[in-house]
């Protein structure tokens, strides 16, 4: 099953096998950073030699007995997670899972997705994060890209019939085996793995690609984003000293632990490298989180603004006890200003903003920051490493206060996407920084305000939405001719998603809610099936023919003074 694993030298590292060059990230598609940069980076202290298993495993022999992850009634201390990792590298391992191979990981937030990714991890095998609301358009798409070897499923994903599914993949991926991450502990339990059967924590170095990430902030269909262990480690480990994270911390994410804010920002991986305790929240609605909220304690939360809306103006936030919350971090969309003012007054924590993305940079508003900062931009560069510049459209740098492209570089941002050169040459420079097509201001503190996109995707309330990617799905609909899938502002969502259509001629014009359950049944994940559908006679085209989405837009989306 072994693909891409590159050649692992025998040079020994406590026991273990490491790469004698350690510049190479040991995956075919990878873009490594060049070498002098590396070497920087490394004497800097920014990159270390820990895989990300290891920064659970070394707090595991600090607090063994602390709680780690809690899922509903059941509890994990650090002991038993770092056996369970085991127990499902274990089994990953005897169904031919190999060091390099790709793992598409499909699960929601549950205990079983920790013993899916660490399992994974500890293999040196690479898990490939999709969400768990994705359905068979997008595996087919990730299996493909990714070259998996095995999906990695759960029984317990909400409104999903996981055997019907399976079945539906088993005849488009035949190639693809299929598991549920709660069968791998069981087919293992912790007694049963024996010395001899436990592979040796990951036996990839920390200069090897850990895993990929979707590309979120940029058009077409999710590109993949390689990670290496050591500038996720550092991401991970800056972000939990930047958040005030200590083994006291309680988190609870409202969003997928499969994105990158909650996996790093400073998310599970930070607590779990500063020993403090995860608990799992199936989904964010008011009354399940208020309700963690208050019977663990939580200390901290993240979320995307619509979900931070939905708690704000959620009355059952008066039935809890909400006292041990401290600071409920908000990103992957812009927050407005009239939500971030409430936040503190009416629902008690503090609000740090966060504005990241999965190819690296993170920004965060300090606790401490005036309330211009934490209510007006979406915080500062994590790193004093971070190379960020704000250009106009000619390369020029722009002044602080004044709008422009956003560039980034630095010793956690990736140098290139996963095995696909075209992406590279219109999102990377050739000396390295990424183009994240954000419109930003940057203010004289060093803070930034994100204030527009120059590319087309639509953030529906932090989930983003790939115009061509759905507007491929309608024009499979026998009735429809063209589509065009654009933006809209919207209170709760910042964006809504507004589909127009053009009939085939002499076929009956589709109804919008036919035309929506269509898509749902087509395969598309939820979050992509327009929230508005208008027929129209024909599409504006720009002077070339091409449609033209600006036109469709019904208001200028940037501010003033831009073009
Ligand atoms: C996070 O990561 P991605 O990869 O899903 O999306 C990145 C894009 C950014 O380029 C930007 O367009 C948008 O999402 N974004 C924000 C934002 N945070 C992300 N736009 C405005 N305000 C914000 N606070 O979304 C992500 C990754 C790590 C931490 C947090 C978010």
């Amino acid at each position: 099953m072994s693909a891409g694993t590159g050649t692992l030298a025998t040079e020994t590292l406590a026991g273990q096998a490491v790469a004698a060059d350690a510049y190479d990230p040991m995956l075919d598609g990878v873009v490594p950073y060049p070498r002098d940069v590396a070497d920087r980076y490394l004497a800097a202290g920014y990159w270390g030699d820990r895989t990300l298993d290891r920064l659970v495993r070394d707090t595991a022999a600090r607090r063994p007995h602390h709680p780690a992850v809690i899922d509903r009634d059941r509890t994990a201390t650090y002991a038993e997670l770092v056996k369970r990792f085991d127990a499902a590298a274990a089994a990953l391992r005897a169904r031919g899972v190999a060091p390099g191979d790709r793992v598409l990981i499909h699960l929601p937030n549950v205990l079983e997705f920790f013993d899916a990714v660490y399992g994974t991890i500890s293999l040196g095998a690479l898990p490939v994060f999709a969400v768990h609301t994705h359905r068979h358009a997008e595996m087919e798409h990730l299996a493909q890209a990714s070259g998996a070897v095995l999906l990695l499923t759960s029984r317990q994903i909400p409104g999903l019939d996981a055997d019907a599914f399976a079945a539906e993949l088993a005849a488009r991926l035949p190639g693809l085996p299929l598991a549920y991450a709660e069968d791998l502990c069981a087919e293992h339990p912790d007694g049963a793995v024996r010395a001899a059967e436990t592979p040796a924590p990951c036996p990839r170095p920390a200069h090897a690609a850990a895993f990929l990430q979707l590309s979120g902030g940029t058009t077409g269909r999710p590109k993949l984003i390689p990670r290496t262990h050591r500038d996720y480690a550092y991401s991970v480990e800056r972000s939990a000293e930047v958040c005030g994270l200590d083994d006291s911390t309680v988190f609870l994410a409202g969003i997928p632990l499969a994105h990158n804010f909650a996996a790093s920002s400073p998310g599970y991986m930070g607590v779990l490298a500063t020993g403090g305790t995860v608990v799992a929240a199936l989904n964010g609605s008011p009354d399940l989180v208020f309700g963690l909220v208050e019977r663990h304690r939580v200390t901290l939360a993240a979320a995307v603004p619509p979900l931070a809306l939905s708690w704000l103006n959620s009355p059952a936030r008066s039935r809890y006890d909400l006292s041990a919350w401290k600071v409920l971090q908000v990103g992957g969309a812009k927050l407005a200003r009239a939500t971030a003012e409430r936040i503190e007054p009416e629902l008690g924590p503090r609000l740090q903003q966060v504005f990241g993305m999965a190819e690296g940079l993170v920004c965060y508003t300090g606790l401490d920051d005036d309330a211009d900062t934490v209510l007006g931009t979406q915080g500062r560069p994590m790193s004093d490493a971070d190379e960020v510049l704000v250009l106009d459209d000619d390369g020029r740098p722009v002044p602080d206060g004044s709008p422009g492209n956003l560039w980034v570089r630095g010793p956690y941002t990736i140098r290139g996407y996963y095995g696909n050169p075209p992406a590279n040459a219109a999102s990377f420079t050739e000396d390295g920084f990424y183009g994240s097509g954000d419109i930003v201001i940057r203010h004289p503190n060093g803070c930034l305000s994100v204030v527009g996109r120059t590319k087309d995707i639509i953030n529906r309330g932090g989930e983003k939405v790939s115009p061509d990617e759905v507007e491929g799905a309608l024009l499979r609909h026998p009735g429809v001719h063209d589509a065009s899938l654009v933006g809209e502002p919207d209170e709760a969502l910042g964006e809504r998603t507004h589909a127009y259509v053009v009939p085939r001629a002499g076929a009956e014009p589709p109804k919008a809610k036919a035309l929506r359950a269509w898509l749902r049944t087509s395969g598309l994940a939820d979050h992509k099936v327009p929230d508005l559908v208008t027929v129209v006679d024909r599409l504006p085209t720009t002077h070339v023919g091409k449609i033209s989405r600006t036109t469709l837009r019904p208001a200028p989306r940037l501010p003033q003074g831009e073009s």
